[in-house]
């Protein structure tokens, strides 16, 4: 465990629980959720941007970094908080899910995964030792243990990728050297609660520096998430933080935080924008609707986001339909600052110990997007 990283609880309201976490690039107050920057970039947003939004923590992809531009070339200009001039928090990925979900062919053995680039075809291999040879050279101040996300049905297959989870979480721990750097241990095991719980005791007995939530969100059923979350969390020690891997809607967000998590990440606000999806405490609004064409207002009355302030839904919806790249800066701009707000509102909720009825409005009165 590395002692430049600690996790300070505040306050704690049922499970739900604010507090910070200390990294040598700065503190992250949390519940937090962090915007997603693929390609050492948070798309169509710039740093400076990034830091008015009040964002405090970035993530980053170990498979996409060490497919272009490489790990090394990230080490030489500095690493990647000064490769990509965001000088607060960073965490990367370790390449797994990225590897099951993105690859074209790919085959995984008990060492590692071995498989073909979705940019030119070209042949890899990542091994536990690799995935963190690669995130130390990026040098994110939270790294992720190497693991296989199973599909959350299938138990045999659950039951495999547990067992090589468990033994690269293992690799991963041994392989690390970097004292500046937190390495997460992540939980596995589908929808099945014994697998869920023998992986849940097994990472919170080891000398990780935080515990994540991996495999959700992968399609099971909201109902079978939550149930995931009430076995898993329970078993995670109190003095480190908790992160659900790539879950970050609005209602998604509540819910976990009801149920003690941490940290959360998901392109959904910056994915959501190129699709002109607006995100509101309500729900989304359609930018390109007709509707909008004549509309005055901006996106959400209640927001103080610089779109928000600047900005009417007739404009962004012209700059959609004359195809101008800006539209998806703008929309992206007030989507991440709405989930940034709904943590900040989440923690002052916490702090205040209104936690319980917050999230139970929130829950009634949001929108549910239909799939
Ligand atoms: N493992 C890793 N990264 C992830 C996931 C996982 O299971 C998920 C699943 N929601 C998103 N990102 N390493
Ligand atoms: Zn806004």
């Amino acid at each position: 465990m590395s002692s430049q990283f600690s996790y300070t609880r505040i306050a704690v309201d049922g499970s739900a629980r604010a507090g910070i976490y200390h990294t040598p690039h700065g503190d992250i107050p949390t519940p937090i959720f962090a915007p997603v920057g693929t390609q050492a970039t948070v798309k169509s947003v710039t740093p400076a941007q990034l830091h008015e939004l009040g964002a405090s923590l970035v993530l980053s992809n170990t498979y996409h970094l060490y497919l272009r531009p490489g790990a090394d070339l990230v080490a030489e200009m500095g690493g990647l908080h000064s490769f990509m001039q965001w000088p607060n928090p960073i965490l990367t990925d370790s390449g797994g899910f990225q590897v099951f979900s993105l690859a074209g062919i790919r085959k995984i053995d008990a060492d590692g995964a071995t498989f073909k680039s979705h940019i030119d075809g070209s042949m890899h291999r990542l091994t536990p030792e690799k995935s963190i040879d690669i995130q130390q050279k990026l040098g994110a101040d939270i790294i992720m243990a190497f693991d296989e996300c199973a599909p959350p049905h299938d138990r045999a297959y659950n039951e495999q990728a547990l067992e090589r989870t468990t033994a690269w979480a293992q690799r991963c721990l041994q392989t690390k050297t970097r004292d500046d750097q937190a390495l997460f241990g992540i939980v596995q095991g589908g929808v099945f609660d014994d697998l869920r719980i023998k992986s849940a005791e097994w990472t919170a007995s080891q000398p990780f520096d935080g515990l994540a939530i991996g495999g959700l969100s992968v399609g099971e059923s909201k109902t079978e998430m939550h149930a995931v979350m009430d076995k898993v969390v329970p078993l995670l020690p109190q003095d480190k933080p908790r992160y659900l891997m790539g879950v970050g809607s609005p209602e998604d967000l509540v819910n976990g935080i009801l149920r003690g998590i941490d940290i959360f990440d998901c392109v959904l606000p910056t994915r959501l924008a190129r699709h002109q999806s607006a995100m509101t405490l309500t729900g989304r609004i359609n930018m390109l609707n007709a509707i909008h064409t004549h509309d005055p207002n901006p996106i959400d009355e209640t927001c103080s986001c610089y779109t928000c302030q600047h900005f009417s839904r007739a404009y962004i919806r012209h700059l959609i339909s004359a195809r101008e790249m800006l539209s998806s800066t703008l929309i992206s701009i007030h989507n991440l600052y709405t989930l940034l707000r709904l943590v900040r509102l989440c923690r002052e909720a916490i702090l205040e110990q209104r936690f319980t009825s917050f999230a139970q409005d929130f829950l009634s009165q949001y929108n549910h997007p239909v799939k």
